[in-house]
């Protein structure tokens, strides 16, 4: 108590000895007092009027009398219990969801109408992005491409949110969102340059495959190092505020991804720039072999948002409807009210991390079987649309062979183009290639020359 005391008698203090009084007129007796004017002063220049929040000085629960204390930061309630925060409340954040598993809304739930155009629409790309997946995943067992990375059972996420936004807003993904793109209008067929890193690939056959991106779509390369693209979709979101675009900035995350300090500095940034960004943090229970209960004790990601001074919310993210109406509303509060906004949404890997992973080695085949069948966004949506009438079997069939016979298509043109020339490894980097690289291409080339049934038959020299 002694150091309590000390405290106390140290600092500019309002006291309101037992008595409760409404916020107003509690203001009032501040600006009337010297001591508080003396704190304005110190405010103004802080600039922290606005971070007092009414709500501060309305509980005080544990005992009868009143105080606060000016910081820089603000003013705070004193309290003389010595109270330690608890590592975490009692109950558990909720998911926001609309359809239950059987794809019936759940009675007393609000979301944004869908129309039956829209609804279609969500649901065929759901279906492109798993036959489209289920193709290429197999090419690469074939040994036809180096590395696939499959959306299963997150294709909800990818096109839920993909709808709730605008063309104008600029996506930073992570990887696993190729369904976004799609929804944007790349075609299947620049996905399969990609993959084969042809010479029709944007990214001149640079990048591993699954590295899509597109300018002209809004569509930020993804970069293999985890987390990367969070600071940036700060940095993007202050470039749209200081322009003052109707647009804002999307960037996409895994679980794992918020155990780089990438994640941390992001938040911070977005948060104190007021930068109009929403956070999508896609947490599937893994990031490769490492489950979430060894990436963070918090209560999930969502919780993490309030340290921040971020608005958070949890969503079902294997809901279609929750998750298109959760994004709709963090873009528009992102955008009309300039701050950043985190979601976290629920879902499961259901596919193994990528073709260089075998996930029945970490985890039980049932709970990969039961996520992919029990809880699958596709069927739970697929239930709704049908029992509104508007999507039966025959247009399943007819979705699903069309969708093949595009996706096989693209695949085999894209194959037999040739890849970039090898100068192209040189160029774009410096204005005048430079003599070490210089050297170094005239090495490659004479090691081709020298030896061609080392390399490949396709490269141009
Ligand atoms: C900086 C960095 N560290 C490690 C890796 C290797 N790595 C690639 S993906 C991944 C897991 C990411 O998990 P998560 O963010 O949850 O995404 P998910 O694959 O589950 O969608 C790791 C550790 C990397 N690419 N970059
Ligand atoms: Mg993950």
């Amino acid at each position: 108590m002694g150091f309590l005391r000390i405290l106390l008698s140290n600092s500019r203090l309002i006291h309101r000895i037992g008595n409760k009084q409404p916020v107003g007129k509690f203001h009032g007796a501040l600006v009337g007092s010297s001591t508080s004017l003396l704190s304005f002063h110190r405010f103004e220049s802080t600039n922290t009027l606005k971070l007092v929040q009414p709500s501060l000085f309305t509980e005080n629960d544990d005992n009868d009398y009143f105080q606060v204390m000016d910081f820089p930061g603000g003013q705070l309630p004193i309290t003389p219990q010595m109270k330690f925060i608890a590592e975490s409340s009692e109950k558990r954040l909720p998911c926001y969801r609309v359809l239950d598993d059987d794809g019936y809304p759940i009675p007393g739930s609000i979301f944004e109408e869908v129309s039956k155009e829209l609804a279609v629409k969500m649901y065929s790309s759901m279906v492109t992005l798993q036959v489209m997946d289920t193709i290429f995943y197999e090419a690469q067992r074939q040994g036809r491409l180096s590395f696939y990375l499959t959306t299963a059972g997150e294709e909800g996420i990818n096109i839920a949110s993909a709808a709730a936004l605008s063309v104008d807003d600029f996506v930073l993904p992570q990887y696993r969102e190729v369904g976004v793109i799609l929804w944007r209008g790349f075609p299947l067929k620049d996905i399969a340059n990609q993959l084969f890193g042809n010479k029709f690939d944007y990214g001149k056959g640079r990048q591993m495959p699954c590295h899509h991106g597109s300018n002209e779509l809004n569509y930020l390369t993804i970069s293999s190092p985890i987390a990367t693209q969070i600071p940036q979709a700060a940095g993007v979101a202050y470039s749209l505020k200081m322009d003052k675009k109707e647009a804002c900035a999307i960037t996409y995350l895994g679980d794992g991804s918020t155990s780089e300090g990438d994640f941390h500095a992001a938040l911070n940034f977005a948060a104190v720039l007021d930068a109009p960004v929403v956070f999508i943090c896609r947490n599937n229970g893994w990031a490769i072999s490492t489950p979430v209960n060894e990436q963070f004790r918090s209560d999930g990601v969502a919780s993490k948002g309030q340290a921040y001074g971020i608005r958070s919310i949890r969503v079902d993210g294997n809901d279609v409807l929750a998750t298109h109406s959760a994004i709709r509303a963090a873009r528009e509060m992102a955008i009309k009210e300039q701050k950043p906004i985190l979601v976290e949404a629920m879902t499961y890997r259901v596919a193994h991390h990528s073709t260089s992973d075998d996930s029945t080695k970490y985890r039980p085949v049932e709970e990969i079987e039961h996520w992919k069948t029990a809880k699958s966004p596709i069927s739970r949506f697929r239930k709704w649309i049908q029992r509104n009438g508007w999507w039966n079997d025959e247009n399943e069939s007819e979705l699903r062979g069309d969708t093949r016979k595009q996706v096989l298509q693209v695949m085999q043109a894209a194959e037999k183009v040739e890849k970039p020339p090898l100068t192209d490894l040189f160029t774009d980097v410096y204005d005048k290639v430079p003599l070490n690289l210089q050297e170094q291409h005239k090495f490659i080339r004479d090691a081709v020359k020298k030896s061609p049934r080392e390399y490949p038959s396709d490269v141009p020299i």
